[in-house]
């Protein structure tokens, strides 16, 4: 496998729930390698690039009210077929649709389709699905993606120094 990287980040509801800790651990014990990490208030610069092709979706607003809420924690994981594995790992994009073992099917279950369905007076933020993380569904997305959450400093190449079986 050539070397994969992906972007993985979790959203502030994510955050708030304590589940950055889980999320870690869950791409750790996959035997990932995780070569860059940092929490920030995401800025709306990063947030509209991060979203481009979403900005005409009648939910983009609260998409982008949503990810300003609070801060995420955004990594890049490396390892063979990383991108399509973490897709696997965090499971559908509407929660209600996830699958158990997936992060979202087994951490949240948000219904912003059936309170939208029922007309309820809602804020904007919730009229976007809350799914506790993001990854990226491409590997030229995911480049796209690291280049535009990290600086090339901030990403670090270190060796296993043989405490991990991969040989990748
Ligand atoms: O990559 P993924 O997060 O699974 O879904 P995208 O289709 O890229 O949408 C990004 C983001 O937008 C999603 O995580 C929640 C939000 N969203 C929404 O609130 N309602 C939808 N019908 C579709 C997406
Ligand atoms: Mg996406």
């Amino acid at each position: 496998w050539p070397q994969e990287r992906t972007l993985v980040a979790v959203k502030p509801d994510g955050v708030q729930r304590r589940l950055v800790g889980t999320v870690i651990q869950r791409f750790e014990r996959r035997g990932f390698k995780l070569v860059g990490m940092k929490m920030l208030q995401a800025p709306e610069s990063i947030l509209a690039e991060h979203y481009r092709d979403l900005q005409r979706k009648p939910f983009y607003p609260a998409l982008i009210s949503y990810m300003s809420s609070g801060p995420v924690v955004a990594m890049v994981w490396e390892g063979p077929n990383v991108v399509h594995i973490s897709r696997a790992m965090i499971g559908h994009t509407d929660s209600t649709e996830a699958a158990p073992g997936t992060i979202r099917g087994d951490f949240s279950v948000h219904i912003s389709s059936a309170c939208r369905s029922q007309k309820r007076v809602l804020d904007a933020w919730s009229q976007s699905y809350r799914n506790v993380i993001h990854a990226s569904d491409s590997v030229d997305g995911a480049q796209r993606e690291i280049e535009l959450w990290f600086q090339s400093s901030e990403l670090l190449n270190w060796a296993d120094g043989g405490h991990h079986s991969s040989c990748y």
